[in-house]
This record gives structure tokens, C-alpha cells and sequence, in this order.
């Protein structure tokens, strides 16, 4: 019966750690309401996740000379940007309704997503 017992708690305990780490990494890591996503060959990181409702800062940085990369979408937000090469472009904005906004670049080839939660 006690090796019952420790074998369960011991199942257990190995569950939680890998919901623990593993959980985590899915969700892409942890809420911020100061965002800086770098712009080069795609986005990284590709998804964020901030607070619904508070005011959040996104700083764009764009690297990369690929012409499409120049323009940053979220449709969702309505909110439409020119990416200047090595300058830092800010968003301020504030999303009440918890979900995911997706972004992308001008032709829709790179691809990303703010989770507000
Ligand atoms: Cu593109």
C-alpha cells in the first residue's frame, strides 16, 4: 500500500514538473507590458503576451532590408506602421478584450501574435 502511495505522489510530482516548464514555453513566455520585438528574417519573438486592459508599450526594430518587413499589421487593431531601418518604432496601445491579435508583415509572409490575457 505505502509503495502505492509514494509511486502516485511520485507520478504526480513528475507531472507537475513538466507542466511546470513545458506549460510555459507554450504560452511564450511571460506577460509584459514593456514589449521589444526585434524585426529581422521574421519576428522574434514571434508572440507575446501582455495584460488586457493596462496601457503597453510594443518597441518595433527592424533590421532587415527586405522591403515587405516595412510595414507591421495588426488588423484586428486596425493599427498599420512603417518600420524605419535601425529605429525603434512604439506602440502604445491598450486592449480590453483578452484573445490573441495576430500581426504581420505587408504581404502577410511573416507572421506573429499578441496574446492579451
Ligand atoms: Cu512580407
Amino acid at each position: 500500500m505505502d509503495k502505492i502511495v509514494v509511486l502516485a505522489s511520485a507520478v504526480g510530482l513528475i507531472g507537475l514538473i513538466y507542466w511546470f516548464f513545458l506549460g510555459k514555453k507554450d504560452e511564450g513566455g511571460a506577460v509584459a507590458t514593456d514589449v521589444k520585438i526585434k524585426v529581422a528574417g521574421g519576428y522574434s519573438p514571434a508572440l507575446v503576451k501582455i495584460p488586457a486592459g493596462k496601457e503597453v508599450t510594443i518597441t518595433l526594430t527592424r533590421t532587415d532590408p527586405t522591403d515587405c518587413l516595412e510595414e507591421f499589421v495588426i488588423p484586428d487593431l486596425k493599427i498599420k506602421r512603417n518600420l524605419v531601418m535601425n529605429k525603434d518604432e512604439v506602440i502604445k496601445l491598450k486592449i480590453s478584450k483578452s484573445g490573441k491579435y495576430e500581426f504581420h508583415c505587408g504581404m502577410s509572409m511573416y507572421k506573429g501574435a499578441i496574446v492579451a490575457v
